[in-house]
């Protein structure tokens, strides 16, 4: 641990925390990273973490046979919310292993095609809203209004539940009892652990509250579906419900369901409506990259007025776009690994059994060695075929490593291609000449405040 940097000015009791910015704990890191380099620790409160950036390192990490996903910090703040929920459980926990099984059908090919129409029409309530801004004259709220688009689409799809995010001019309840759960994880990680009660009393109260609030829409949810006996055609919510393991004939307890329900509600929308938000804010500063994309979609789509499934899937470098923001700002910014036994990282780092690390995935993601010494730029030709090809595995974590990566990749790439597609068919966007990004973090990444001019393009259909 010695031979790992850290910053050189610290306090007795509260550590590296000066200076550190509380409500952009990652962004602080990433200062920090910058100035120690690939592998560094900082201490908070008597306790010492250790972060990774760096290639060869992360690469070393994303070896399963020696590492996994260790649950701390901010996932380990959200176990009362999410408790042993596929995202929140623990390795060991034998409910993440019965569920993963029992929901991963839900993420096969064959069921993306099934949620294409779902995700289309609620794209297209997303259109009919901006039509109706454009006509007034107005600019849009990028994340408001991405936040609606991708909470009613994991909703229906998965639930068959209509949350009427688009006939609300305020976010839905739901999403701000989940912001206000985010956020209260991400600030216990703020505090010294022991004091947390005393400091965050009326914040842990309205957390409280939230919680119950999240608890309470799931519930009425689950309750709704076995009234009326099924129907959801084998969406999510049916499986959670009634599908048995395929070999041991196990179904998931009423109280995981409600964790799942939770789970897939939360993870299903956040950080995929900051992946479109941040999308579509390098769209509008990058005219040549939303001209080339435009293109692209009216080659493909032609006259369709409602692209299929498999016209989604052929908007390559719409998906490029995609990539490359979620380069720059993978909206689910770090995610731990810990040692499965005694080990050394890299050859140069030995790790206790348990002992873990945190890795800043934008950090990597800027890697010079890796991407250039021109990282911060904006490039969606960093992700063709052949640049893909030349570049080492495990430099591309938007969606974590291993058994413990993202489930709903698929689901949420299908989504964002086809939103943007229909965005850049039918818009011009261009950005506010002010706005200067900003990224709010809850845990998870959004750039706050984005608002974009639309002007309606010819039309084709
Ligand atoms: Mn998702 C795990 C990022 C969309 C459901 N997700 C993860 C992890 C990352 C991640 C990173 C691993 C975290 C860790 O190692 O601690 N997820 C994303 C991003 C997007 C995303 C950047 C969108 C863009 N995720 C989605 C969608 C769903 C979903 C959509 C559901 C429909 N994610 C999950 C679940 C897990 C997860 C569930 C936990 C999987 C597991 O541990 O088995």
């Amino acid at each position: 641990l010695r031979r790992i940097p850290r910053p050189p000015h610290r306090l007795p009791l509260l550590g590296d925390v000066l200076g550190a910015d509380r409500h952009r704990p990652l962004q602080d890191s990433m200062r920090y990273a910058r100035e120690l380099g690939p592998i560094f620790r900082r201490r908070a409160f008597g306790k010492e973490f250790v972060f990774v950036w760096g290639a060869r390192l992360v690469a070393d990490l994303a070896d399963e046979s020696r590492f996994a996903k260790h649950v701390g910090l901010g996932v380990a703040n959200l176990r009362p919310v999410a408790g042993d929920g596929l995202f929140t459980a623990y390795n060991h926990e034998p409910n993440w292993q019965l569920a993963h099984d029992v929901l991963a059908p839900g993420f096969s090919r064959e069921a993306m095609e099934g949620y294409h129409g779902m995700m289309l029409s609620v794209a297209e309530r997303l259109t009919d809203h901006w039509d109706r801004h454009l006509a007034a004259g107005r600019t849009v709220d990028v994340p408001g209004d991405m936040t609606r688009l991708t909470l009613e689409t994991i909703a229906r799809t998965g639930f068959g539940h209509d949350f009427g995010s688009f006939e609300r001019d305020r976010p839905h309840p739901f999403v701000t009892a989940m912001v206000g759960t985010l956020t209260y994880a991400q600030r216990l990680n703020s505090v010294p652990g022991p004091l947390a009660p005393l400091l965050l009393r009326a914040a842990a109260r309205r957390n409280a509250a939230d919680m119950a609030h999240l608890n309470r829409t799931v519930d009425g949810l689950v309750a709704a579906r076995r009234r009326s006996g099924g129907g959801g055609e084998g969406d999510l919510l049916d499986r959670m419900l009634a599908t048995a393991h395929p070999e041991t004939g196990e179904k998931l307890s009423p109280e995981n369901v409600r964790k799942q329900v939770i789970t897939f509600l939360v993870a299903g929308h956040e950080t995929t409506s900051g992946a479109l938000s941040f999308a579509l804010h390098y769209l509008a500063l990058h005219p040549a990259v939303a001209a080339r994309a435009r293109a692209e979609v009216d080659q493909v789509w032609g006259d369709t007025p409602r692209p299929g499934y498999d016209q989604v899937a052929k908007l390559r470098y719409v998906r490029r776009v995609l990539d490359e923001s979620l380069r720059l700002w993978p909206t689910a910014p770090a995610f731990a690994r810990e040692a499965r036994r005694d080990t050394v990282l890299a050859g140069d780092h030995p790790m206790r059994r348990g002992a873990w690390a945190l890795v800043l995935t934008p950090m990597l993601h800027r890697e010079p060695e890796v991407w250039g010494e021109d990282a911060e730029r904006f490039d969606p030709d960093r992700f063709t075929p052949a640049a893909v090809r030349a570049r080492p595995p495990h430099t591309f974590k938007p969606f974590g490593t291993g058994a413990r990566a993202c489930i709903g990749r698929q689901f949420a790439l299908h989504e964002a291609t086809l939103v943007l597609g229909l965005l850049l068919r039918r818009y011009e966007l261009s950005a506010d000449p002010g706005y200067r990004l900003s990224v709010a973090e809850r845990l998870t990444l959004m750039p706050e405040g984005l608002r974009l001019r639309l002007e309606r393009r010819p039309a084709r259909e």
